[in-house]
Order: C-alpha cells, then sequence, then structure tokens
C-alpha cells in the first residue's frame, strides 16, 4: 500500500481512538467523599475503593486534598511497596489534582507527606482494558483464512506470575475471527478451561458454561462477540488465569459487529491490523481482579 494512504489511515485511526477514549472516559474521585487523605481505615481502605471501579484508557483520577495538607505523587511499584517518595515520577501539590489514564498497564500513587503512605493513603490500580470500540466508524478487515490461536503462546495456560495483565496483554490487539481455533495448553489435573459468562468472569465465580479438562484443549471460535475463559480450579481465577477476546464475524467474510457501529462510508481496507492502534477489546476487568493482583503482588514481594 501507499505510504501516503497509510500514513493518512493511521492518522484517522488514532483520531477515531482518541475521540472514542475521550466519548467515554469515566472521572473516578479517588476515595469517593473520603478523597484522598491518611485514611481511618489503613490501606485497605484505597484498595477497597479501587475494587468498586473498573478503570479504561482515558479515564481521569481525581485526588481530592487540601493543598498543604498532602500530596500526590506516582511512584514505581517498588517505590510504591516501600512507601518511597524519593524520586516520584510525577508530584502535585495542589488538589484537587487530576491524572489520565493513559497507557494499558499499572499506576501506583502515594502521600509523600511524613508517614501517609505508611499509614494507608496510597493507591494502586490497573488499567486493563482499552475501552469498547463503541460507535465510530468501523474499518474492516481484509478477509483471511482461520489461525490457530496458541493462547499465552509457550508460557500456556496457568496462573500468569504477573497477574491478569498477562493474558489481556496476549489478546491485545489480535484479530480473533470466527472459524478461529483457541489452543490451551496446560497439565492435565492441575488445571482446565472454563467458558464462562461475562459476570462470572468478572467476580470470578465458579458458574461454568462448559469446562474442557484434557489438554490440549482445542476451541473453535463459532459466535461473534465477547468470550470469557478461565479455570474452575480453586484460586487460578482470581490470581488472573483470565482470558476475555472480543470475536468478529466470519474470518473470510467483513466481520459483522453490531450495526450500530458501522458506518456506511467507512472505507475497506488493510488499515486494521494489531499496529492501527485500534482497540477491539470491549471486556474490562474489575478492580476486584486488581485488588487480587494488589495482594498477590504484595504476597510475592514479601515472600522475596
Ligand atoms: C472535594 O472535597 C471537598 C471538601 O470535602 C468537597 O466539597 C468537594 O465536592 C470535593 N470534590 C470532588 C470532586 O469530589
Ligand atoms: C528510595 O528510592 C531511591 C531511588 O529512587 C533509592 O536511591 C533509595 O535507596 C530508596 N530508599 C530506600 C529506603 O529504599
Ligand atoms: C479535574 O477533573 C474534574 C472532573 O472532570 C474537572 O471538573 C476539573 O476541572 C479538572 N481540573 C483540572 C485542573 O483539570
Ligand atoms: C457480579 O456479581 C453481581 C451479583 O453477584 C452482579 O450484580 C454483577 O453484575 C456481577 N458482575 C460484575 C461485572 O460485577
Ligand atoms: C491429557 O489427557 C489426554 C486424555 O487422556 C491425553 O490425550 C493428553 O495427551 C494429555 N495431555 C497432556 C499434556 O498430558
Ligand atoms: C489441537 O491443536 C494443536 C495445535 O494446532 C494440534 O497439534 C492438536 O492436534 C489439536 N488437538 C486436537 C485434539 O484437535
Ligand atoms: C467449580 O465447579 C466445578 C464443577 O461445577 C467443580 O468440580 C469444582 O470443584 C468447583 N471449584 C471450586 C473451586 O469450587
Ligand atoms: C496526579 C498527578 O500526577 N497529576 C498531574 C500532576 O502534574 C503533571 C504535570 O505537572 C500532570 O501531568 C499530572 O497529570
Amino acid at each position: 500500500m501507499d505510504k501516503t494512504i497509510l500514513v493518512v489511515l493511521t492518522i484517522a485511526a488514532a483520531a477515531l481512538l482518541h475521540t472514542a477514549a475521550a466519548d467515554h472516559s469515566t472521572v473516578h474521585v479517588v476515595g469517593n467523599q473520603l478523597g484522598w487523605t491518611v485514611p481511618p481505615g489503613g490501606a485497605a481502605t484505597y484498595a477497597a475503593w479501587a475494587a468498586t471501579q473498573i478503570f479504561e484508557l482515558g479515564d481521569i483520577l481525581v485526588f481530592n486534598f487540601t493543598t498543604g495538607d498532602s500530596d500526590v505523587a506516582r511512584v514505581s511499584k517498588e517505590a510504591f511497596l516501600t512507601c518511597n517518595s524519593t524520586n516520584p515520577i510525577t508530584l502535585n501539590t495542589t488538589g484537587p489534582a487530576n491524572f489520565t489514564l493513559d497507557a494499558l498497564g499499572d499506576y501506583y500513587f502515594i502521600s509523600t507527606f511524613q508517614n501517609h503512605c505508611a499509614l494507608g493513603q496510597r493507591l494502586a490500580i490497573y488499567v486493563i482494558y482499552a475501552p469498547a470500540p463503541a460507535p465510530f466508524p468501523y474499518i474492516y478487515p481484509p478477509p483471511r483464512a482461520p489461525v490457530t490461536w496458541v493462547v499465552g503462546d509457550n508460557f500456556g495456560w496457568f496462573v500468569p506470575p504477573g497477574g491478569a495483565l498477562f493474558y489481556a496483554t496476549w489478546a491485545f490487539g489480535k484479530d480473533f475471527r470466527v472459524g478461529d481455533t483457541l489452543v490451551f495448553n496446560f497439565v492435565n489435573g492441575s488445571s482446565d478451561v472454563a467458558t464462562v459468562t461475562k459476570d462470572a468472569f468478572f467476580n470470578c465465580t465458579n458458574t461454568t458454561i462448559s469446562v474442557y479438562s484434557t489438554s490440549p484443549a482445542n476451541i473453535t471460535l463459532t459466535t461473534p462477540g465477547d468470550h470469557y475463559y478461565t479455570s474452575t480450579y480453586p484460586r487460578q481465577c482470581i490470581f488472573g488465569q483470565q482470558l476475555a477476546i472480543y470475536v468478529y464475524g466470519s474470518a473470510s467474510n467483513e466481520p459483522s459487529p453490531s450495526p450500530s457501529s458501522r458506518s456506511s462510508g467507512a472505507p475497506t481496507t488493510s488499515a486494521y491490523g494489531p499496529s492501527s492502534g485500534i482497540s477491539k477489546a470491549p471486556a474490562r476487568v474489575s478492580g476486584l481482579t486488581g485488588l487480587a493482583i494488589t495482594i498477590l503482588s504484595i504476597a510475592i514481594a514479601l515472600f522475596h
């Protein structure tokens, strides 16, 4: 394809993504009415608050504090775990302070005022999925032959050391279509693959649609839309053995997402793909998983 066209399409896609993110951005007031302060309930307070939120790309955090009584620093994970305020990534001393979640990944915030962090004024959150590709003109992917996807590649299907971000990262930007096959490799008897509903996925409840108990579990994608996978084994779901994917229509035809997300003027083009920057993961991981990851990370940090 002509480079100029590709650049123009990429810019257009970026602009559309930006618009989509802006339209859907949610404002999260950290701690709700409590605001950003030394919490009466200790560190569990902000972890519990985070568990009630779903953080997405483009969302805004508002740290509501009184200037002079506190501040907010974005810090590394290590600094968060050790309450080290020596070299923060950003520091805002004027309240309220806004922070835009502009990338996937984890974010750590503390107060640099003496003892505030140790007393629980710290927050860890995870931005795992981009927002749904809701109403913006859809760019059709070119037809292609069915693909076999090995879930987690060489790592396979296990509790990932880094938590739920691992499978979200694996799935991010992948072009799953009806007719494709997912291959889950695990150890017989120590895990399984459960296809679950969205609620069961987010809440890690053990209500399964179907279970595949022998490895490899080869699952052919037969319907478009969201698909959720986890394990029925104890704690594997809450420790991050969770995969959410969005499946487009047939591999060899134009995809058929909901009619509202189509535009008659949308060009048929090959600008679509992992590098186009178009996010298509509709799923979001609740703070509950984030909390589980926080606990797991802290546990890992303590035992090393
Ligand atoms: C910030 O806190 C003040 C004092 O409690 C309150 O009046 C104000 O509404 C809060 N702002 C937000 C955005 O919650
Ligand atoms: C705090 O972090 C700084 C660098 O960011 C490091 O030099 C220092 O040793 C750390 N302090 C502690 C107590 O870990
Ligand atoms: C912070 O975000 C709130 C809520 O969107 C908004 O009302 C306020 O103007 C923002 N403040 C700054 C300094 O951007
Ligand atoms: C989790 O479970 C509760 C009820 O147990 C339900 O109301 C909610 O919709 C479920 N899903 C999410 C994403 O929280
Ligand atoms: C799991 O069990 C099935 C059925 O017994 C067997 O065919 C398969 O080879 C086993 N897989 C592994 C990875 O051991
Ligand atoms: C599952 O898929 C793998 C990888 O494509 C293949 O080697 C294996 O034979 C398939 N197993 C079954 C039971 O279809
Ligand atoms: C989940 O459900 C399956 C089948 O319904 C059951 O065999 C398994 O023991 C359950 N696991 C947990 C952790 O409750
Ligand atoms: C919470 C936070 O760090 N907010 C802002 C602090 O100030 C910088 C710029 O100085 C902003 O980029 C941050 O969003």
